[in-house]
């Protein structure tokens, strides 16, 4: 597709909501005042919040394309769903839902990161201009993975999982979840720089809600300074979460995804006092504004 023919940008269409239009060009550009905002953009069937509503290209796009003018540093372009139970897609489908996407969204100006777990895909996706990899299998990653992430010099999100996404909820035990996650986390990272990619390439990520429970969550997310201790930039993904859901239960029943929006908002301003990098979000408006508040409040 056309840049010209991006939904949204043409003469005869409705404004986009132009909140903060962003004038990143590289990754080099990205503030470092303060956390950074990833957008999310689920192309999946079954994604948890968002699943079956972009898997259309031109909606997609035109998705990706509100994040970014409404104030999203990264967008995270995902064509496999995560969540607990999901089925495996088939490398071929994931890339051809997600490659045009990348394609339009790196020509508009966006800094694009792409969550997927195969090597096939993470390389077809740096070629169509993708500028991170967002790895979510943790300790099952595809071989060949470090090196395609040494050869490319791309900076790679390490997140810890336990199994796969079928396996990983009966692997939630822990005695003690921080030093056991720190530990596994610091196992993968050397695993990677074993391999030959830069310590600076590597961005963690303790992966709340894979092989976790809310009390996992919480204590992952009250000691943020543990994970950033194995000297890494940190990224965070709370967004529309389960354990926001039960959180905010009323009467037994777990606060519906979209509903969580505010709540995830709240878990930015820790993130952000804490001083990660990054947090990954659906609801860009709400985290921006959050860390706005967070960046004045560090300043007076
Ligand atoms: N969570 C989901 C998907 N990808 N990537 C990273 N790095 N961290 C996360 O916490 C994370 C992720 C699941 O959420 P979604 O289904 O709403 O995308």
């Amino acid at each position: 597709m056309s840049l010209g023919a991006i939904p949204g940008t043409g003469p005869n269409t409705s404004p986009l909501p132009v909140i903060r239009k962003s004038k990143v060009k590289t990754l080099a550009d990205l503030p470092t005042d303060r956390t950074l905002v990833m957008g999310i953009l689920n192309i999946t069937e079954d994604s948890f919040s968002d699943g079956g509503e972009y898997l259309d290209a031109d909606v997609a796009i035109d998705r990706g394309l509100k994040l970014l003018y409404s104030g999203a540093d990264i967008i995270d372009v995902g064509g496999e769903s995560t969540r607990p139970g999901a089925k495996d897609v088939d490398p071929e489908l994931e890339r051809s839902r997600i490659i045009p996407v990348i394609e339009t969204l790196v020509k508009a100006g966006a800094i694009v990161s792409v969550d997927t777990m195969h090597v096939g895909t993470a390389r077809a996706a740096i070629n169509a201009g993708a500028h991170i990899i967002n790895d979510v299998s943790g300790l099952t990653y595809e071989p060949g993975m470090p090196e395609l992430i040494a050869e490319t010099g791309v900076p790679y999100v390490l997140m810890h999982r336990r199994g796969t996404a079928q396996s990983m909820v009966a692997e939630a035990n822990y005695e003690n979840v921080l030093t056991e996650v720190v530990g596994e986390l610091r196992t993968l990272r050397d695993e990677f720089v074993a391999k030959g990619v830069a310590p600076e390439q590597i961005i963690i990520d303790p992966g709340l809600g894979f092989a976790k429970d809310a009390e996992h969550n919480w204590a992952l997310l009250g000691h943020l300074d543990a994970i950033e201790g194995l000297g890494h930039r940190v990224l965070i993904g709370t967004s529309r979460k389960r354990f926001l859901g039960e959180l905010l239960a009323e009467s037994g029943s777990s606060r519906p995804p979209l509903e969580r929006d505010t709540a995830t908002a709240a878990t930015t301003v820790l993130a952000a006092k804490d001083q990660v990098w990054a947090v990954r979000v659906h609801d860009v408006v709400g985290s921006r504004d959050a860390i706005e508040v967070v960046k004045a409040y560090g300043s007076h």
